[in-house]
């Protein structure tokens, strides 16, 4: 984009003065934040409309969650007009770093939610036609707070600063039917723009009107379908994002969620191809559609419904759909696949229950034994059958995910249909993290290699001869991001941690199988033997947490209690205060993980082996020549491969150890045979924290009393997770160990999300 500073301050100033009645001078952040977003959208509109109008082949990626973060700065880096912005705005005594105040957009839980973020950014900048449709969520996820060590959840009021980047598109509004209500959908358009290229792809998230302030033609053409009551509290469906990550919960307005966005969806979509005046036989030459996990799963039997109402017959619009649709799974985990109740749904949506009905007739018809193959039985209907048996293509997130789904989760449909089933390892988006959040870093690499990796990730190789030609940059720019990281963390949790302590870190959402219990028992192992003189030569190490928990997830929160009371019992403490420390960072979010991953000196992903589908964080933490403390799980096990088992620090049982250890494992003789253990897990039990909810006594007895004790094997993995974990900080410092982190930043190509989004063009969506 062509950046003139007096042109770009010219068009600042004019928005002022027309929005907010002010100028630069008078204008407060709120203003200025949003003058100068203004100011770039009004240069965007023609390749947005290119991009909007041209008729070449796109996906649509369906999305209940996009987890986008704050806006402004990858913008307007991928605008190329970082630079040029800030010095126009230094000339005028303004700063950029002002809008980091601006709330983020966490339209998401977490990795599905930011991996379609990643996505977005990913396919503008390859130049792929990709799309996002979502629900745009009056809230987002809660905000965050500990008060006495408990978690507390706010509103999340994104919308507080305005949403410049965004456009009200009210021409394309349509309605959502619903048994008992009829809504209007009106789309928000957000730019997504490609890197440096002109590329502008959309990202339309619907929100929830009432129909009354619909305009009168189209109110007329409903004949009085729509009485008065119907209209009360249609806000209420895109009030707020579900803040589960993982559990299902049969919420009916969380189905009313899923279907209002893909029917809007859909119905925009086949609006617009009807009006080139093609069949809609045709549809799938124009378009394909990638199911994000189940919850957008209900456009199949919504676009079976729409393309009958237009005159096709249910084998016609099957056709269609099978040729339309993709699944992606993102979890095995069983209480996350979706089930509905089927009297619910054929109450709320009969049209689309019908169409379900039809689903499961034409699979019998097929000659599927309904006993293994089946989407509605026993009156519930299973969101994920009905997506591998329609759609083209299925695909897992890392390697060893779709390994499991093709051997156990999915087992009966990859032997029935194994052409469908695919891989597409996850990835993330170099600019936002790497360029962005660590531009000095960036700016070394880019003087040893050129700038080719900012778009072709793997050119990042040519660095390992100079590896260590760059290592006293690395390590000087790692301890300036510690630095800024701890300032941050003084301002925002009030702990003061030396820069010069080992920043060891976990975050991620809270969820019993990623293991921050593990962690956590560590972290006392530690302490107790600092203390009773046990282990003598600890090296000052900073434990860092950052994950929420889902409101009504009691385990996950009693153990963000454990670790803040753990905090508090180490950072009070003035026998370890040069020794340790424990921060639990509050509000975790996408804006915090740029500031964190740039300044980790360890990447915890300890996940129990087979639990995570693939992780994203992993490639976050090994882009900013970060090591791995990790299981052989989800795409930890690629990181090796690519760069070296031997360059990270891996431990614990494997997928089939795990699975041979349940059969015999006993957590009690566990913890009777390992004193160390039993130390740091009877501080629940025996009086050393305060517990007057009685919350950490059960957080006890998951670990060794109850139906399935220790279910994710956090006290079998415990010996051996010390022994790696102790080994890595007597490495860390030395020659060797930042070697390791430099390797494994060589070697992240992969991991990039462009090399994500070609594999689906190629193998999925067929977009040249
Ligand atoms: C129905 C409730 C619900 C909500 C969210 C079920 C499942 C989810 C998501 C699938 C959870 C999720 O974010 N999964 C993560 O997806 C990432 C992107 O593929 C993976 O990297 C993570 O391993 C996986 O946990």
């Amino acid at each position: 984009m062509h950046f003139d500073q007096k042109n770009f301050l010219a068009d600042v100033e004019r928005v002022l003065h027309a929005e907010y009645a002010c100028d630069i001078k008078s204008a407060g952040k709120y203003e200025l934040y949003n003058a100068v977003s203004r100011a770039v959208m009004e240069e965007v509109f023609e390749d947005w409309n290119r991009e909007k109008t041209s008729e070449r082949r796109r996906c649509g990626y369906f999305s209940a969650e996009f987890l986008m973060g704050r806006a402004i700065y990858s913008n307007l880096l991928n605008l190329g007009i970082l630079d040029g912005v800030n010095a126009a705005l230094s000339s005028v005594g303004e700063d950029l770093k002002q809008f980091e105040e601006v709330e983020d957009a966490a339209l998401g839980n977490g990795g599905l939610g930011r991996l379609a973020a990643c996505y977005l950014e990913s396919a503008a900048s390859k130049n792929i036609a990709l799309d996002g449709y979502g629900i745009r969520y009056r809230y987002g996820l809660f905000r965050q707070t500990f008060v006495d060590g408990y978690q507390h959840e706010e509103g999340d009021d994104w919308l507080r600063w305005g949403d410049p980047w965004s456009v009200r598109i009210e021409r394309d509004a349509v309605l959502v039917k619903f048994a008992d209500q009829t809504v209007k959908a009106v789309p928000y358009d957000m730019p997504i723009f490609g890197y440096k290229n002109g590329v502008v792809n959309t990202l339309r998230l619907w929100q929830s009107e009432p129909v009354q302030a619909f305009d009168f033609a189209s109110f007329n053409e409903m004949k009085g379908e729509v009485k008065a009551t119907e209209n009360f509290n249609a806000t209420k469906i895109t009030d707020v994002l579900y803040p589960n990550d993982n559990t299902m919960v049969g919420k009916i307005l969380r189905l009313r969620q899923q279907y209002f966005m893909v029917s809007a969806s859909l119905q925009d979509i086949v609006r617009k191809f009807k009006a080139t005046g093609k069949s809609l036989k045709e549809l799938p030459e124009k378009w394909c559609f990638q199911l994000n996990d189940t919850h957008p799963v209900i456009a199949i039997p919504e676009l079976l419904r729409i393309l009958q109402t237009e005159g096709l017959t249910f084998d016609e619009a099957f056709e269609v759909c099978a040729a339309c649709f993709n699944f992606t799974n993102h979890t095995i985990m069983a209480e996350a696949l979706e089930k509905w109740d089927a009297l619910a749904l054929s109450d709320l949506l009969p049209g689309v229950y019908e169409q379900i009905l039809n689903c499961q007739r034409k699979l019998e018809a097929d000659g599927l034994d309904p006993n293994v193959f089946y989407i509605v039985r026993d009156n519930v209907i299973h969101m994920a059958n009905l997506a591998i048996f329609v759609s083209s293509h299925v695909n897992g997130v890392a390697e060893i995910h779709t390994n499991i789904l093709k051997t156990q989760t999915f087992r009966n449909w990859y032997e029935r249909f194994p052409e469908k089933f695919v891989n597409i390892t996850n990835g993330i988006t170099p600019r936002r993290w790497l360029l962005l959040n660590n531009p000095e870093l960036a700016r070394v690499i880019d003087g040893k290699i050129g700038t080719g990796w900012h778009t072709e990730l793997s050119e990042l190789k040519k660095l390992t001869p100079y590896l260590s030609e760059i290592l006293s940059d690395f390590k000087r720019i790692k301890h300036e991001n510690k630095e800024k990281l701890a300032a941050y963390i003084r301002t925002h949790e009030g702990v003061e941690v030396s820069p010069d302590f080992i920043f060891d870190v976990q975050v991620k959402r809270l969820h019993e199988y990623k293991r921050q219990m593990l962690n956590a028992l560590s972290v006392l192992y530690f302490y107790f033997g600092i203390k009773d003189g046990s282990i003598t030569d600890f090296p000052p190490t900073a434990f860092l947490f950052g994950a929420k928990a889902a409101p009504g997830y009691y385990m996950a929160k009693a153990i963000i209690k454990f670790i803040n009371e753990i905090a508090n019992l180490v950072n009070n403490d003035p026998d370890v205060h040069d020794k340790m420390k424990v921060v639990f960072m509050q509000n975790y979010n996408v804006s915090y993980a740029e500031k964190i991953v740039c300044a980790a000196d360890i990447s915890e992903q300890i996940s129990m082996a087979g639990m995570e589908a693939s992780g994203t964080g992993n490639m976050k933490f090994m882009l900013n020549g970060t090591v791995t403390l990790g299981t052989m799980d989800g795409a930890n096990v690629e990181i090796c491969e690519e760069a070296g088992r031997e360059n990270n620090y891996i431990f614990g049982a494997t997928v089939e150890e795990v699975a041979a250890v349940k059969k015999f494992y006993c957590p009690r003789e566990q913890v009777e045979g390992d004193p160390r253990l039993k130390r740091a897990l009877e501080t629940l039990i025996d009086g050393t924290f305060p517990d007057e909810a009685g919350m950490l006594k059960k957080l006890y007895e998951s670990m060794v009393g109850g139906y399935e004790p220790d279910r994710y094997l956090v006290l079998y993995d415990f010996a051996d997770y010390v022994r790696v974990k102790e080994q890595l900080l007597r490495d860390y410092g030395s020659e060797e160990y930042f070697m390791k982190c430099l390797v494994n930043l060589a070697n992240v190509g992969k991991f990039s999300a462009d090399r994500s989004v070609t594999d689906y063009a190629k193998l999925i969506w067929h977009l040249a």
